[in-house]
């Protein structure tokens, strides 16, 4: 190998001590301390691996290997936030793979043709603000001024706001677009998050399509009323209105099949007491296939359901659309010459479809994109328990800088 095991595992649990819930998990959030530390530790690798360092108007990191020529630059990383109690490694595998490749570069004096881009993108779990795929978005042009002011964090605070304390300028948001001929590739490593690769016993995953994504708010708004004194018949019950909807969702994603389907991840009751009868229900729901018309099915199942169950309850409803990215299918060049590289290295690979969104299924709106899976022990991410054995991370390293090797000279 030409990667270095140990430094890898140094950038990992250094990333991972950037949390704000110690001892449960990685809490890293946009714009917090935590971001702020990770940032420092990334901007500083990235320069002792002589990179010129940069973030761009959303907050990215970006650590730059000049070229021969000006352009497009091959990009190469992930995301550094995380989700409530995650793991080390949703994000960071991608971001520690591009940090070594750097370093490797530097090791071996190499001045690649195209200008070589190492990116640590910022909220892309939309852990903070909802939505995601920030960092990845505002690269392709698909976040607006609007947005920041639009999306807001459980404390009433606008990603604008959120930016202005940190120190970036949301009025600047558009010059983090990049256009597609700014762009020759990215690639991202990233764990699997489920457990294909380790029931198989396989080194890498080459992903060939990731699923689309829709993710949506639903307030339900009925009537406060006392819990002892208001009779069943005259209740205008928000929680009950929801339950009878959310009951359904499972259903409607089992019944759109091609492995469709549908979470509620997140369900808050107003006011939220024993004794009051829920006035305010929102709760956030995620749709996921590999194909557009499953997703459109699920969600119009959904709203007819919210329509029905509020006629018959007194209830009002609102939808408020969050994320919506379309399948992707990966860059079939990239993947021939991830398979190729595999077999040059010797790791064994398996062709995979990703149910996990990625900043990848955005970038692919302006660019090639290749994206290689690493094995999650027990299938588990999302949560304290995620690991990957840094070996096996390695592997994925390994064949990352090969591949960028080929196409940065
Ligand atoms: O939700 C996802 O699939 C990713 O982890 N953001
Ligand atoms: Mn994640
Ligand atoms: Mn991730």
């Amino acid at each position: 190998m030409e990667t270095n095991l140990e430094r890898i595992k140094k950038d990992i649990e250094a990333i991972g001590e950037f949390t704000a819930t110690p001892g449960n998990g990685t809490t890293r959030f946009s714009f917090t301390k935590e971001d702020r530390e990770a940032r420092e530790y990334i901007k500083g690798e990235m320069l002792k691996a002589g990179l010129e360092v940069f973030e761009d108007a959303a907050g990215t990191v970006v650590g730059e290997l000049k070229g021969e020529i000006e352009g497009p630059v091959v990009m190469i990383g992930s995301h550094f936030d995380s989700v409530k109690n995650g793991g080390s490694f949703d994000g960071p595998a991608g971001v520690v793979t591009a940090l070594e490749v750097a370093r490797v570069f530097k090791e071996k004096n190499l001045k690649p043709k195209y200008p070589v881009q190492f990116v640590a993108l910022i909220e892309e779990e939309g852990g903070r603000f909802g939505g995601g795929l920030f960092g990845s978005r505002a690269m392709a042009g698909k976040v607006t001024r609007e947005d920041l002011d639009r999306f807001k964090d459980s404390e009433g605070m606008s990603v604008a706001q959120a930016m202005r304390d940190f120190g970036f300028n949301p009025d600047k948001i558009k010059e983090a677009e990049r256009k597609p001929q700014d762009i020759k590739c990215f690639l991202e490593l990233h764990i699997e998050q489920g457990p294909i690769l380790e029931t198989l016993g396989k080194d890498i995953g080459i992903v060939e399509y990731i699923v689309g994504i829709k993710e949506f708010e639903v307030i339900i708004k009925g009537r406060p009323d006392h819990a002892g004194t208001t009779p069943m018949n005259m209740r205008a019950d928000a929680l009950d209105g929801a339950v009878n909807v959310i009951s359904k969702i499972s259903g409607f994603a089992k019944e759109a099949a091609f492995g469709t389907v549908a979470t509620v991840g997140k369900l808050n009751v107003l006011p939220g007491a024993a004794n009051i009868v829920p006035g305010e229900v929102n709760f956030l729901v995620d749709i996921r296939s590999k194909k557009s018309e499953c997703i459109e099915e699920v969600e119009k199942n959904i709203v007819s359901e919210l329509e029905k169950v509020c006629r018959e309850m007194s209830l009002q409803y609102e939808v408020i659309q969050k994320l919506h990215v379309s399948p992707v299918k990966v860059s079939e060049k990239l993947v021939d010459l991830l398979k190729n590289d595999c077999k040059k290295l010797g790791f064994s690979q398996e062709i995979m479809l990703s149910g996990a969104g990625h900043d990848a299924m955005v970038m692919s709106q302006i660019t090639d994109i290749g994206l290689v899976f690493v094995p999650s022990r027990g299938g588990r991410s999302h949560c304290p328990e995620e690991w990957t054995d840094y070996e096996a991370l390695q592997k994925g390293v390994e064949l990352c800088y090969n591949l960028v090797k080929e196409i940065a000279f």
